[in-house]
């Protein structure tokens, strides 16, 4: 399968509050320079994506977000010490939703978790990450064979203008506009990450040509917390195009395969042309975000389901954090496509 890989993410070295502590991020360089090693030995073709494209860009995220994003850097090293630009505040319920001018104001407006910073690095690992997105969907209109983005960091948690969750662009929603643009009529994203793709859906919510799928932990019992509730069902032109399929914290493998069983049902249903997987491995029994239990052979009948649905595929990657098993699974998962 062709693999479209870049090493621009190494430069992204983030932060994130972790039981009280700042501490490096779970969401590592290491992830995908160890998926990437795994692709090689499986035998896959890879490739470096083309330039990104900040319109395309600029159609999934508002403008406003995308400058600040490529400026928050900067801004922050002008004025402060500190290693990794973020907030400590967020508009919580009873606040209003006005964008204050201050930059400090702002890391807080257009961000929601205390998981995810800016540092250095991290404008040009996430335009590298969707420019992958980007190619990938790019090649596979090209071959109609499914491709496979490599994009670090991950993005279904960005909404049009908030970054956490290790999340800053939403690199599936950029593949799926994409795949719009070029001519599909109605893509679906099916996310199978542990953890609900709550800005995907918030990016798609009101919306009838992006079918969002998700099967996640419940947010009563996990991140994100505020979305992902089997009542989210999207809103105007976009009622009844999202699905979301919760699963109680530690639901075993046949639960899970059977939530797989409905929204690959939905989906068959929805008529779409294209799919677009969110491919979270964080399902996995080891890893260390995660409490369901999928095995590493139960990606490859994951991906056998869904590329029986037989429609054109491209796999964007999301998270995954089990160390050496983290490639291991992502191949797993690209052998059954
Ligand atoms: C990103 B993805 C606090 C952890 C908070 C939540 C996990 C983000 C998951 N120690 N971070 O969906 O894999
Ligand atoms: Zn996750």
């Amino acid at each position: 399968m062709l693999v479209v890989a870049s090493d621009a993410h190494r430069a992204h070295v983030s932060l994130e509050i972790h039981n009280g502590i700042m501490s490096e991020s779970h969401e590592s360089p290491e992830r995908a320079d160890g998926i990437a090693a795994a692709l090689a030995v499986a035998g896959h073709e890879m490739v470096v994506p083309e330039a990104v494209d900040l319109d395309l860009v600029r159609s999934v995220h508002t403008t406003e977000y995308v400058d600040f994003l490529s400026t928050a850097w900067e801004r922050w090293s002008e004025r402060e010490t500190g290693p990794a630009a973020m907030s400590f505040m967020w508009p919580a319920r009873g606040f209003g939703d006005a964008r204050p001018d201050d930059l400090i104001g702002q890391l807080g407006y257009h961000s929601f978790a205390a998981d995810t910073t800016i540092v250095p690095g991290t404008w040009e690992a996430i335009t590298a990450a969707a420019a992958i997105a980007t190619t990938a969907a790019d090649r596979l209109l090209d071959t109609r064979a499914t491709t496979y983005g490599l994009c670090r960091p991950p993005g279904h948690h960005a909404s049009t203008d908030q970054f956490g969750g290790y999340c800053y662009l939403n690199n599936a929603g950029i593949a799926a506009q994409r795949l719009l643009d070029r001519g599909a009529q109605r893509v679906a994203i099916i996310d199978v990450d542990y953890h609900h793709g709550n800005g995907t859906q918030s990016i798609f919510y009101d919306r009838s040509d992006v079918v969002f799928v998700s099967i996640h932990a419940d947010p009563r019992e996990e991140f994100p917390w505020f979305a992902g509730h089997a009542d989210e069902v999207g809103v105007g032109p976009g009622e009844g195009w999202n699905l979301n399929v919760p699963l109680p914290r530690g639901a075993d493998r046949a639960r899970w395969f059977d939530a797989l069983d409905t929204a690959a049902g939905y989906l068959d249903r929805s008529e779409v042309d294209a799919i677009v997987v969110s491919l979270g491995v964080d399902a996995y029994v080891g890893d260390p975000l995660g409490t369901f239990e999928l095995t590493t052979d139960d990606f490859t009948v994951v991906a056998q389901r869904i590329a029986a649905l037989d429609r054109p595929t491209v796999v964007i990657q999301e998270g995954g954090y089990a160390g050496e098993a983290l490639g291991v699974n992502v191949a797993a998962f690209l052998a059954g496509c």
